[in-house]
């Protein structure tokens, strides 16, 4: 498929998501959405890749929310449909077996953050901001965001930025725990694919299970957190890499992770 509302790159180990319709902000539309699936079915496919890097293009926006222009003519039941195509693409980027940074540049806004917390964890330029300001269109957050900034911000101060429609700068961003590392804007691209990068170096067998249990064990009590925890480490022993890791370890070289299934 030929894209024009994304740009997708393969750098080495590293698959980059690039949201490009800078005129509008990057709001996301429909084609947006269709191009940013049919990039993850690619990835799904591509052994070779181990980190997604998503992005937005143009100096001011990562991604301003839904395309407004194109969410006011909606029916009911084309909001239902544009909604779980949003919510779907969310829980791919979740469920995905390689690790997803947000390079959060510019405003990430609505969809925008919503993308962005769907990601394992976000980078941040000093200039980004963040916020839910569904509540001043007369909606509310359709792309999961409602559930997950409670989880990662907990609930009164997601209650507030959805209630408000306000918008917060990296910083308090960073204090209230919706991001993890902040950079002057022109440190933020190389930062990201330098930590990308760290990862892509580590084994795949284990990146997949220290995401699953992360992403599932916040959905079960501990104890079968824990048991999820104990099996994916058998899975782990159970892979080349598991063995290469250790043996390595051992014979004080660095180790050559292959991504091998057991
Ligand atoms: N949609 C469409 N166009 C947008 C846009 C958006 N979200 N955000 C910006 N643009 C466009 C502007 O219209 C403008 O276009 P032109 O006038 O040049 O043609 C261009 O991008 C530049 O924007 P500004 O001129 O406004 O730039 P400023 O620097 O003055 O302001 C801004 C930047 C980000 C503060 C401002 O553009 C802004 O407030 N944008 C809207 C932000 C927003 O409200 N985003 C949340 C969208 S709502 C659902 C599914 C999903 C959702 C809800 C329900 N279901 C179907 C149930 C999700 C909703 C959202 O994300």
């Amino acid at each position: 498929m030929a894209y024009e509302n994304i740009v997708f790159e393969k750098d080495g180990p590293v698959a980059i998501i690039k949201f490009n319709r800078p005129k509008a902000l990057n709001a996301i539309n429909p084609e947006l959405l269709e191009e940013a699936h049919d990039a993850l079915d690619n990835i799904e496919e591509d052994r070779s890749l181990k980190v997604l890097v998503i992005t937005g293009e143009g100096e001011k926006a990562f991604v301003a929310g839904a395309d407004i222009a194109h969410m006011v003519n909606l029916s009911p039941l084309e909001a239902r449909d544009f909604s779980r195509t949003g919510q779907e693409f969310m829980a791919r980027l979740e469920a995905l077996h390689l690790p997803v940074i947000a390079c959060v540049n510019g405003y990430a806004l609505g969809g925008g953050t919503e993308i962005a917390m769907a990601s394992d964890f976000i980078y941040a330029s000093e200039k980004a901001k963040f916020g839910q300001p569904e509540i001043n269109l007369g909606v509310i957050p359709g792309f999961g965001g409602t559930q997950r900034l409670p989880r990662l911000v907990g609930k009164a101060r997601a209650k507030e930025l959805c209630m408000t429609g306000g918008m917060i700068g990296a910083a308090e961003a960073k204090e209230i725990g919706l991001v993890n590392k902040v950079f002057p804007p022109e440190r933020l691209w190389e930062e990201t694919m330098k930590t990308a990068k760290n990862i892509a170096s580590k084994g795949k067998v284990s990146l997949k299970a220290v995401k699953e249990c992360i992403e599932r064990g916040g959905n079960v009590d501990l104890t079968d957190g824990c048991l999820m925890e104990s099996d994916n480490f058998g899975l782990c022993m159970a892979s080349p890499d598991g063995k290469e890791g250790m043996t390595a370890f051992l014979e004080k070289r660095e180790p050559r992770f292959k991504g091998e299934l057991p």
